[in-house]
Parts: C-alpha cells; sequence; structure tokens
C-alpha cells in the first residue's frame, strides 16, 4: 500500500515541454492546473497523503516528478534524467525526499548513467527498467547495484516502440499487468496476468494502481471496462493537456 504521494505543479513553462506529438498542440495552461487539482483529488480518495511542490519554471517537464526518483521501502534513489533538458530537475527532488528518507538511504545515479523513473516498473520486490532513449546500460547497472545493497533486485528490459517502459506497460498488483503494443508478446512478462490494451488505447497503458483503485485517463472506455472487468474500482481522470506532452498518470506522482 501507499502511504505517500509527491507532485509538482506544473509551470507555464510546460508549453515548451518536450513532446513528440506537436499535432496534438500546445497544453492550455489554465486546463492543465483545473486536471491536476483532479488528480489530486483522485489521488486522496486512495488514502494517501499527497505532498505539493512549488511548480519550477525552469524546467517545462518539471511536472513529471516521476522521473527524477524512484521510491521504495527501503531507498530512494535520485536519477540522473537522459533528456538535455531536464538535466538538474532530479537535484530540485532532494530536499523533499529527505523528508521522508535518512540521507543514508538516499542514492544517485551518476553520469555517464542516466535513468528516468519512467522506465522503473516495480513489482513487488524486483524492478523492470526499461532500456530506453532516456535510461542507458550503465544507468541500469548502477540502479541494479544500489537495489542488490538492499536487498531487491532488478533486470533491463529490451524495448524500442515506447518513450518510457510504464508507457507501455503497468502493474496492477495481484499479478495482473496491463500491457500494449511490444509489451505484448514481450518474453519478460509472459508469466503475468496480462489484460491487453487495445492498439486504439495505447495511452491508457499509463494507468496507475494506487491502493486496490486504479486510475485510468478519461476517453479509453475499453481499458476501464478491462480493468472494472478484473475486479478494480476505476477512477477516470481527465489528461488531456500532459498527453500533448507525451506524459500521463504515472509520470505526474511519486508513490511510496
Ligand atoms: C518528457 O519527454 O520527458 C516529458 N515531456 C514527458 C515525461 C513523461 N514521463 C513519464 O512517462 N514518466
Amino acid at each position: 500500500m501507499f502511504k505517500n504521494v509527491i507532485v509538482r505543479k506544473p509551470s507555464k513553462s510546460m508549453a515548451d515541454g518536450i513532446t513528440s506529438a506537436p499535432e496534438l498542440g500546445k497544453p492550455d495552461y489554465d486546463l492543465a492546473l483545473k486536471q491536476h487539482e483532479n488528480y489530486i483529488n483522485a489521488l486522496k480518495s486512495c488514502g494517501v497523503e499527497v505532498t505539493r511542490l512549488d511548480l519550477d519554471e525552469r524546467y517545462p517537464d518539471s511536472c513529471f516528478v516521476e522521473d527524477v526518483a524512484v521510491l521504495n521501502k527501503k531507498c530512494a534513489i535520485i536519477t540522473n534524467p537522459g533528456a538535455e533538458s531536464r538535466k538538474g530537475e532530479e537535484k530540485e527532488i532532494i530536499n523533499v525526499i529527505e523528508k521522508f528518507y535518512d540521507k543514508d538511504k538516499i542514492e544517485f545515479i551518476k553520469a555517464p548513467g542516466t535513468l528516468e523513473g519512467g522506465d522503473v516498473m516495480m513489482v513487488g520486490d524486483h524492478f523492470y527498467v526499461g532500456l530506453s532513449d532516456r535510461t542507458n546500460q550503465e544507468g541500469i547497472d548502477q540502479f541494479i547495484a544500489i537495489l542488490k545493497k538492499y536487498g531487491l533486485t532488478g533486470s533491463a528490459v529490451e524495448m524500442k516502440e515506447f518513450l518510457h517502459l510504464k508507457t507501455g506497460v503497468a502493474y496492477l498488483e495481484n499479478n495482473n499487468m496491463l500491457v500494449s503494443g511490444e509489451f505484448i508478446e514481450h518474453p519478460d512478462f509472459k508469466d503475468f496476468n496480462k489484460i491487453l490494451i487495445d492498439e486504439n488505447e495505447q495511452y491508457a497503458a499509463n494507468s496507475i494502481w494506487v491502493n486496490d483503485k486504479v486510475l485510468v485517463p478519461k476517453g479509453y472506455e475499453k481499458t476501464k471496462k478491462a480493468i472494472e472487468d478484473a475486479g478494480y474500482d476505476v477512477i477516470t481522470v481527465d489528461t488531456s493537456e500532459y498527453r500533448k506532452l507525451d506524459g500521463g498518470l504515472s509520470c505526474l506522482s511519486l508513490r511510496f
């Protein structure tokens, strides 16, 4: 179960955030703020305490806090983002993490290693890490070595289609996993109960389990129904403005 969540308010500069889909247009800032509030309320309804960080205009993608740290029961790992414009963002999360973790339990991924939290999927004590454009082998090697110190394990996942690992796959606990695109037949995930995401609903693969409820982006009815059929309470949250920046429900928070 998760007790805490950290979020960061989106900055106005989010209009300059990285995107692979400029055809979707620039995010509407006021709407993005409203959606952020709704997201926080949805999280609160799952029984977590939400810590809100101030906006940071220097980093257009800084509302996507998931990428700058990986938090678990034993330790916190500050990442080293692979995207040039996001380098430095990880330093801005350290203060708040020190409120929750002892200093000697805070670890760091160091250059030339790169790793972004969107590439990390926690399944119990094991962490799958996508080898993506943002996360390199050196970053994964450092990450796994850190996990080992705490009695945890990790493994690299080969991928080519998605931005981050969790753009295409989500663990919903109880051995249930949402899978889309290249992950449907991926050998690493063959032993899970797979809930297949329809080709037209790929964005909804980035849903999140929070204390037995599942947050699903609004507008993806087939995915919503499939998750409900698997026995979960679903809460839908509109993330249209974040989708314009390739971001979704998982990217917007750190859950621990
Ligand atoms: C980026 O490209 O870094 C942001 N525009 C989106 C980050 C999404 N984060 C995630 O999937 N964890």
